[in-house]
């Protein structure tokens, strides 16, 4: 019996995604366009467990951002975390209170550090170097994601190096894998309304493909719900696609919702609060899933889509969960309402209520922990026991709600 798609345009869909076949890009198109989106859902749902079956993966993981100085303050019109150098807020973190922050991971489940920032104009290589080096002796067990390939571009222009060797001294200081920020909307009309100054498509995916070739894995993102067309987006899907095909690398695809406070996109297209809807939230995740054939994973960034969402978008194409972050700070300055963190039992226990198995995963998705039923962080009482139709994590464990 086939995939249940109550709109026709979706029957020849089913029929490729049953038998396993690449959908083109009019595919992509037709799903964005549909308004069935448990038939969408239903589809995604399928492709993803054919790849990973029950399993949805989380890391303890913990974000570090060192500075939010940035040179593109004034270009990069969707931003809400960067400022200029003399601005109200402005920061830049020495290393000893990178490391000091990092104390979190000590006596925590952490297993990740991800560092990103902004392109700060004076900061040198050797700083983030240090920074990688000096975390990694502190805590050997700590797997390190840090710098976008706009950071990486940045950084080589200052030093006047190539892309590939701040790669290749990324990778000798201990940064085991790239984070996928930066890529936004690759098509040029929507670049040059977003971030016109901004490292453009080629080179993000450049980088990436010179990350892939020396064997370190990335991620890959989109930044949805702002100008772009549902062409832009599939065009989007399909360069990174094509650079899977050519360089694979990509662990994980991450669509990544816009969020219009204290930014001036935001106050130009008079929106505040939300700009993405939960539909349009799945349809990215499930689109993601069934197009981006060739990549493993598709994760939900629950600080930008809620953990209410994510754990829906676990039934529609989605297998790993952003973990428990301990501090977001780009989205919360962009005016999302969600939590700061999540605890890590209570990560399980969300992926649990959902029904799946949680695993999490370290940065290259090696498997660390399963949890079988007995448990006892899935025996402990959550929410989603007293409130079985409204699975969510234990809220009154989360802390630090509200804006950077
Ligand atoms: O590139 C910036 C986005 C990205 C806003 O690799 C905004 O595992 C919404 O890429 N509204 C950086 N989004 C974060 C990122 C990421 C996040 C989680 C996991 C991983 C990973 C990567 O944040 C930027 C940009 O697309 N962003 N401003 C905003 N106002």
């Amino acid at each position: 019996m086939g995939i249940s798609v109550s709109d026709p345009a979706l029957t020849p869909i089913s029929a490729k995604v049953e038998a396993g076949e690449r959908l083109s890009s009019d595919d992509a198109l037709a799903l964005f366009d549909t308004a069935d989106l448990l038939g969408l859902g239903a589809l995604a749902h399928f492709a993803n467990r054919r790849l990973n079956g029950d399993r949805v993966f989380f890391s303890a993981n913990q974000h570090i951002n060192p500075t939010n100085v940035c040179i593109l303050r004034k270009n990069c019109v969707f931003c809400s975390f960067a400022r200029s150098p003399k601005e109200e807020g402005a920061y830049l973190r020495s290393l000893e209170e990178v490391y000091h922050e990092a104390e979190a991971a000590r006596n925590s489940p952490t297993r990740e550090f991800h560092i990103v920032g902004g392109l700060h104009p004076k900061l040198r290589l050797e700083y983030y170097l240090d920074m990688f080096r000096g975390l990694k002796e502190r805590h050997p067990h700590v797997q390190i994601k840090a710098l976008t390939a706009v950071e990486v571009a940045n950084l080589a222009r200052i030093e006047k190096m190539s892309t590939v060797d701040v790669l290749l001294a990324m990778r000798d200081s201990g940064v085991d894998t790239l984070p996928g920020g930066g890529a936004e909307v690759f098509g040029v009309g929507v670049r040059a309304a977003l971030a016109d100054r901004k490292l453009i498509a080629d080179d993000w995916l450049r980088i990436h493909r010179e990350a892939h070739d020396m064997d370190m894995f990335t991620n890959c993102t989109m930044l949805y719900g702002h100008v772009e067309t549902m062409a832009d987006r599939v065009g989007h899907l399909a360069m990174l696609r094509a650079l899977q095909d050519e360089s694979p690398g990509f662990l994980t695809y991450i669509p990544l919702a816009y969020h219009p406070d204290h930014n001036e996109l935001g106050e130009r297209l008079g929106r505040t609060g939300t700009a993405t809807t939960g539909f349009d939230d799945l349809k990215n995740i499930a689109i993601g899933r069934l197009f981006l054939d060739n990549i493993p994973h598709v994760k939900t960034h629950w600080p930008m889509v809620t953990p209410f969402l994510s754990q829906i978008a676990l039934e529609f194409g989605c297998d790993d969960v952003e973990g428990t972050v301990v501090y977001e700070r780009i989205y919360h300055e962009a005016g999302a309402e969600t939590p700061m963190m999540m605890a890590y039992d209570d990560l399980v226990r969300f992926i649990r209520a959902a029904g799946k198995d949680p695993v999490e995963r370290d940065s290259l998705y090696k498997t660390l922990r399963t949890f079988p039923d007995d448990d006892p962080i899935l025996a402990a009482p959550s929410a989603a026991d007293d409130h079985p139709t409204q699975a969510t994590p234990d809220l009154t464990r989360l802390v630090g709600t509200g804006r950077a």
